[in-house]
């Protein structure tokens, strides 16, 4: 037990950490001043790729959301929404973008519930384009 607890210990520091999985995609650029839960967000990459994200307006827990992706300056393919609690394991929230046409996306998603009132959000588009990976993160808040 002397020998386990602390390795147990760094494993869930590992986990509430996020961010560190910094993987082999490219990043692309947000607005911080962006409210998703106000309107649609915009992600750029400097080569003219564009992800724009879109949420209902009040995203609550267990209810379903319906989530709307637009891409354009490149063929996008298998994106994939990743919906990561800010500070704690929500386990795995991860959807399959399904296309509705060509440059248009969607998924209907269910956030759980959190033992916290105001709960923030990361939602990650990652996708393949180019031939390359790419991620959009777009933070947002559930609750008062
Ligand atoms: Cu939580």
């Amino acid at each position: 037990m002397r020998y386990v607890l602390p390795a147990l210990t760094l494993l869930i520091v590992a986990g509430c950490g996020g961010g560190n999985e910094s993987a082999n995609f490219t990043e692309l650029h947000t607005d911080p001043a962006c409210d998703i839960t106000a309107g649609p967000c915009v992600a750029t990459g400097d080569d003219g790729l564009r992800i724009e994200l879109q949420l209902p307006p009040a995203p609550v827990a267990l209810k379903p959301i319906e989530v709307k992706v637009r891409t354009a300056g490149a063929r996008v393919e298998a994106p994939v929404l990743d919906l990561s609690m800010i500070g704690m394991d929500m386990g795995d929230n991860r959807y399959r973008l399904l296309a509705q046409g060509d440059d248009a996306w969607r998924a209907t998603v269910v956030l759980p519930i959190c033992i916290q009132d105001r709960a923030d959000w990361n939602a990650d588009v990652t996708f393949s384009a180019r031939g390359g990976r790419y991620r959009a993160r777009f933070p947002f808040s559930t609750g008062g």
